[in-house]
């Protein structure tokens, strides 16, 4: 499975953790994992984000993405926070750097069992003005802190395809910007990476379910010819 489903209910919505409840029952195990950020957090508290965890299915990656970038004790301290409610992922900003703030979380992380994925590049414009010229050293960085995996765009898979050739085979790449943002379902995936990660085409679809299967079928034809 390649799709990561973002949970990010929209302020209009009610009862944020029903929403979330009940996209994680309908997509279920279509997608291999699924991802928290401060959207929900703020609004279901750390005992809804529990349990929401709980719902998941057992073997999806449960991603806590509060793109963590502070000094490594807050960093790990908030990852406990996570850990504790379930979670097997965070994200964290690679551009804090690994002394005394990735080296510290990356501890915490295998101590707790967690995944750490450091964010090398970001799927908005501005993000190729600022973030890209970074790149090779925010990779360094990750390959430093002995990290799970990254986040890398989709909307420009030329920066997947430099972050794979960089990291080789043994690192996960996940690639939001599928969809909403614009890119083509597979565009990642054919770049390089393991996982597309999206959000409003699927939780604001009339039927999630049928639109993450999909996707996924676009992503296997996309795959299929690159
Ligand atoms: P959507 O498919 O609705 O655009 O959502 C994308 C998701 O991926 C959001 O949860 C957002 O926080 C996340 N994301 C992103 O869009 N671009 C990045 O560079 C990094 C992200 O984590």
């Amino acid at each position: 499975m390649t799709l990561i489903v973002a949970l990010d209910p929209p302020q209009s919505v009610d009862d944020a953790l029903e929403w979330s409840s009940k996209l994680v029952e309908e997509v279920g195990t279509a997608a291999a994992g699924f991802k928290i950020g401060l959207p929900l957090l703020l609004r279901a508290g750390l005992p809804g984000l529990k349990t929401l965890a709980d719902k998941m299915p057992p073997e999806s990656l449960k991603i806590a993405d509060l793109k963590l970038a502070d000094v490594g004790h807050i960093m790990s301290t908030t990852a406990e926070a996570v850990a504790a409610a379930g979670y097997d992922a965070v994200i964290a900003h690679g551009f804090v750097g690994v002394e005394g703030a990735l080296d510290e979380l990356a501890d915490t992380c295998r101590s707790m069992g967690l995944k750490l994925i450091v964010l090398v590049s970001m799927s908005h414009p501005a993000a190729s003005r600022i973030m890209d010229p970074m790149l090779d050293a925010l990779l360094e960085e990750a390959v430093k802190a002995d990290a799970w995996g990254v986040v890398a765009p989709a909307t420009r898979p030329e920066i997947v395809a430099k972050a794979r050739k960089r990291l080789g085979p043994s690192y996960t790449i996940l690639s939001p910007g599928v969809g909403a943002q614009g890119a083509e379902p597979g565009t990642a995936l054919c770049a390089g990476a393991d996982y597309e990660i999206v959000g409003r085409l699927i939780t604001r679809s009339a039927s999630p379910r049928e639109t993450a299967f999909l996707l996924l079928e676009k992503q296997r034809e996309a795959v299929s010819r690159c």
